[in-house]
């Protein structure tokens, strides 16, 4: 059974998840209403991906005999000054991220919580990706700034991301090992 203490702090990152989830979402619109629909592509499915991660803690706090209790989500942002702020934001979101489930882990080492272990792992790998391509993107976009053939043609590359896990509800989704 999952202890009290770090069940709370996996309520408290599934709020964090979903707020990612609402984040590149609202980046999504945001990138739709300026005509750069291939990287609202890309959005969407990262938001998409945050929506699965919630629903990862979600079950393995149920999975447990722990309580999901879901807390109100933060009025986050919803304008950005450019494609670059969206990339800049996006970085610093996700070292955000990598930095609570960091301390996830710490709590569930100390809680000597080592069935959550495998699952931290997981997300700690998931993060060390997802910072390297934010970080890559804003490099690229930062190349190209104040080029809008450049921004079109990136536009067009991240328009052919291919999301591998159908939805949220697809029990691949869930396969943490993977
Ligand atoms: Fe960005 O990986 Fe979840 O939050």
């Amino acid at each position: 059974m999952i202890g009290e203490r770090l069940c709370h702090a996996m309520n408290e990152q599934i709020k964090n998840e979903l707020e990612s989830y609402y984040i590149y979402l609202s980046m999504t619109g945001w990138l739709h209403a300026r005509n750069l629909d291939g990287m609202a592509h890309w959005m969407r499915c990262q938001a998409h991906e945050e929506m699965i991660h919630a629903m990862k803690f979600f079950d393995h706090i149920h999975d447990r005999g722990g309580k999901v209790v879901l807390l109100n989500l933060n009025q986050l942002k919803t304008d950005w000054a450019s494609p670059l702020e969206i990339w800049e934001d996006t970085l610093r979101h996700e070292q955000f991220i990598s930095s609570k489930i960091n301390d996830l882990t710490t709590i569930a080492r100390e809680e000597k919580d080592y069935t959550s272990e495998p699952m931290l792992a997981w997300f700690s790998k998931e993060q060390m990706e997802e910072e390297a391509t934010a970080g890559k993107m804003l490099e690229q976009i930062r190349m190209i700034e104040s080029n809008q053939t450049g921004i079109l043609l990136l536009d067009r590359e991240l328009g052919a991301r291919v999301f591998p896990a159908g939805s949220p509800l697809d029990p691949l989704a869930y396969n943490v090992t993977a």
